[in-house]
């Protein structure tokens, strides 16, 4: 039911409101107009009438006095909103109809939007999710983060090597976000810190504003709206006209170009490369700027700083705000007079971390001095924390420690509750990263699964299934996402079925379209579509993935009449720019798809499709076409996964190991309707302990010791026959994730999948069962969960009480 404080409008008068931007906001009469100005009108419009339920909504959060969600992160990873936004106003068919009248396409107004790309991946994209959720369950929350002059950087690919260019979405007016010019705050860098009558003061050396620009986050029917805040950068005094009268040009803009480095650009890794002052700088920026902004609300509303917390929840996606304690200890004890302790255990009540990975080499750390230089005052109230910490709780676990400031024991010490991303990841952050503190203080680590949000990642993205699941169940479900389960009594029914791979189908057909019309490829779409699309990663395994391909194509070249199931293989992904193993994965993905895909012994039977660029858009439309989803990691190294839930729900069954979130997809999915391959996270750790695993893993498959061999040999750079050896002898020597010796298991459940896959009913009932079982992921029930366990926090939306 849509909700009454939506005023339901016709096409006729929506169209109007189009027209209306179209002149007086846009300039434009009707005969110029471009699809940027159509765009833009139609953006306007529909955020026309965001503003209302926004005002509403920061009223009741006004008139509640209750608790307020901060969610701090480094990165939003949004892609586009028209969509979004007409589905969640319940206006699609209006602005369809709206723009067929005036002429216009409302799918290719859609495709001319850029893609918000301002994070990396699963980190960013789950953020994004979040403030989805946290605005459909009507919970008062603002996210807060940097409003990148440049998002992710955009990849293409030369003789098929990544290449990178900037990114600038801002290069066209970004029509959802409101400016903020009262908004700002400074931010100071470096200097030193003195003691004046026995208090410290800082004498910071440079100082920059920080700068809020305000984009209204609206839930599911428009019942509720929160704000993302996005700081930019910009200097204190716009311009040195000294040195301008002086007739020095360049350094009269001088100030201008520093300040604003730091909100310029993306930092493009998904993990860790520490000692990158600009980084650090982000990261202190961004933190401080909320944590200011936060307490201004505070204080403008009467509150008492000894009821901070019981009105304030700060939520720390990952370390990268973990400088947020500090920073909040800094401002009660030096801003407001609080004491030591007072401060620590306030600071402490409000914080919460969430970590997303295990991975040694991504936990944050910064080299003391740089540290120390950048934020001397914070270094100082570092050491005051660690103090407390060793002293109150007994713990031996030092947050600086051989030279260095730890980002993660930081956040677990200042935080309240400490958080995994799946059942395993949270088990393994309690084993292993954080061991010894988990024993020292019980119970704050705790454990909230993943979701992704089902109004973009099945309502949005897929429309066939979406009008097949309404018919069948009704349409209560995308806010109730557990009411799949309805779906499971129609996979025993041959015409539910029917219609469920109908669905695929078109999707399918859909992705073959967009394909041949963006880079000209052809794909069968009767043929298989098996999907890996993430970051490349070492521990993802691409490589395994490509290792496979290349064994069923040197079969298939042998036994060209066997009964072989056609497939396309897809792949998908960005590699950080300075990650050398990573680029060579990529270049060794399209050499190889160059030479398989002109074989015509192989051509019907086996493609292989690397789309350049991939971002959120892409994923939307690969995610609802694709058959099979890859979701491969060494086991103990994926901290979820939120693509795999993404796969499931648009019925593509997974074929995976037993890693993050795969082991609760599996267990709610079934054993049955899950293709598991590989060793354990415990078997690995066994495994890596064995001398030679390697080289013996390859010795006993003697398809795999072909392939690596053919590789090896130049058979797919004929050009530049050694290119891979360097890539191939890195395996044999170090195998750190196991490609080798999960190979066989994975070739095996491959073939597992092409039988399932020929018998069409058996495949489909599978993925309908996917689909109808995988209600559990979504983010709503995530972000209950936070708001239960960490926050405390409660919806304000009359109908729900969560
Ligand atoms: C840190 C310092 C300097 C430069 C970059 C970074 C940096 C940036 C991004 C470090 C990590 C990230 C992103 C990490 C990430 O996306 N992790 C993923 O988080 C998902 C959501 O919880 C999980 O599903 C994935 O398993 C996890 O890999």
């Amino acid at each position: 039911m849509p909700d009454m404080s939506i005023p339901p409008v016709t096409p006729q008068d929506f169209g109007a409101e189009i027209l209306r931007h179209l002149k007086h906001s846009l300039g434009k009469d009707e005969s110029h107009a471009a699809l940027y100005d159509w765009r833009m009108s139609l953006s306007l419009a529909l955020r026309d009438r965001v503003v209302d339920p926004w005002f509403e909504s920061t009223r009741k959060t006004y008139e509640a006095r209750g608790k307020r969600v901060y969610y701090l992160s480094m990165e939003f990873l949004i892609g586009r909103l028209i969509e979004d936004v007409a589905i969640n106003l319940g206006m699609e068919e209006v602005a369809q109809a709206a723009l067929a009248e005036l002429g216009q396409d409302y799918a290719k107004i859609v495709a001319d939007e850029p893609d918000a790309a301002l994070g990396n991946g699963g980190l960013g994209r789950l953020a994004a999710c979040f403030m989805d959720s946290l605005s459909t369950l009507g919970i008062p929350a603002y996210g807060y983060g940097i409003r990148y002059e440049h998002g992710l950087f955009e990849q293409h690919f030369e003789n098929g090597a990544q290449m990178e260019t900037a990114e600038t979405w801002l290069a066209q007016r970004h029509a959802w976000e409101f400016e903020r010019p009262e908004v700002s705050y400074p931010i100071h860098f470096g200097g030193h810190v003195d003691e004046a009558e026995g208090s410290p003061v800082w004498h910071p050396e440079e100082t920059v504003m920080a700068s809020a620009y305000d984009t209204p986050v609206i839930g599911w029917q428009g019942r509720w709206a929160n704000t993302l805040r996005l700081w930019s950068a910009k200097p204190i005094t716009a311009f040195d006209l000294a040195s301008f009268n002086r007739g020095d040009y360049m350094a009269a803009s001088a100030p201008e170009a520093l300040a604003r480095t730091i909100s310029r650009v993306l930092y493009p890794d998904d993990t860790t490369k520490t000692g990158k002052e600009l980084r650090l700088k982000q990261e202190y920026f961004f933190t401080s700027a909320s944590i200011q902004d936060l307490l201004r609300r505070f204080l403008s509303e009467g509150g008492d700083l000894a009821e901070l917390a019981d009105h304030v929840a700060i939520q720390l996606n990952d370390t990268h705000p973990a400088i947020a304690g500090p920073e909040l200890v800094r401002l009660l004890m030096d801003e407001h007079g609080l004491d030591v302790a007072r401060a620590i255990s306030t600071a402490r009540r409000c914080l919460a971390y969430t970590n997303h990975t295990l991975l040694p080499e991504a936990l944050e750390r910064w080299p003391e001095e740089l540290f120390q230089s950048i934020l001397p005052r914070h270094h100082r109230i570092i050491q005051l924390i660690e103090a407390a910490h060793l002293a109150d709780s007994g713990s031996a676990v030092r947050i600086i420690e051989h030279g260095e400031v730890k980002m993660g024991e930081l956040a677990f010490v200042m935080a309240h509750k400490v958080n995994g991303v799946s059942a395993l990841h949270s088990d393994l952050v309690k084993e292993t990263v954080f061991a010894d503190l988990n024993r020292d203080y019980p119970g704050r680590i705790i454990n909230q699964t993943n979701g992704i949000t089902p109004r973009r990642w099945l309502y949005s993205c897929n429309p066939p299934l979406r009008a097949l699941i309404n018919e069948t169940i009704g349409t209560a479900w995308p806010d109730d996402l557990q009411q799949l389960e309805g779906l499971s009594a129609h996979a025993g029914d041959a015409a539910f079925l029917d219609r469920f791979q109908a669905a695929k189908d078109a999707n399918k057909a859909r992705l073959a379209d967009w394909l041949k019309a963006r880079d000209g490829v052809v794909l069968d779409p009767a043929a298989m579509f098996d999907v890996q699309i993430k970051r490349i990663h070492e521990y993802k395994r691409q490589l395994m993935n490509l290792l496979e391909t290349i064994a069923l194509w040197n079969e298939i070249r042998e036994n060209p009449n066997g009964d072989w199931t056609p497939r396309v293989k897809i792949f998908g992904g960005k590699a950080a720019p300075g990650y050398v193993v990573a680029k060579e994965i990529i270049h060794l993905i399209n050499d190889t798809a160059k030479l398989i895909n002109a074989d015509p012994a192989t051509r019907d039977l086996l493609q292989i499709v690397y789309p350049e660029n991939y971002n959120v858009s892409m994923a939307e439309i690969l995610i609802p076409a694709a058959d099979l989803s890859e979701q491969i990691s060494t086991a103990g190294k994926e901290a979820s996964g939120t693509g795999n839930m993404k796969f499931a729900l648009n019925g593509a069954p997974t074929i995976g190991t037993l890693d993050g979130a795969n082991v609760e997809i599996r267990e709610c999915v079934g054993a049955e309707n899950f293709f598991l391959f590989g060793l354990t996270a415990a078997e690995v750790t066994a495994r890596r302990a064995e001398p030679n695993y390697a080289r013996r893993a390859v010795e006993a498959s003697p398809r795999l010791a072909r392939v690596l061999k053919q590789i090896e040999s130049g058979v797919f750079s004929p050009s530049d026959k050694g290119r891979y050896s360097g890539l191939i002898q890195g395996l044999l020597d170090h195998d750190y994730f196991l490609v080798t010796c999960d190979f066989d298991s994975y070739f095996e459940a491959q073939r597992r999948v092409d039988t399932v896959f020929a018998d069409q009913a058996a495949w489909t009932r599978m993925a309908a069962l996917n689909t109808a079982r995988v209600g559990w992921f979504s983010s709503d029930r995530t972000i209950t969960g936070y708001a239960r366990d960490i926050w405390t926090a409660s919806s304000l939306i009359a109908s729900r009480s969560s």
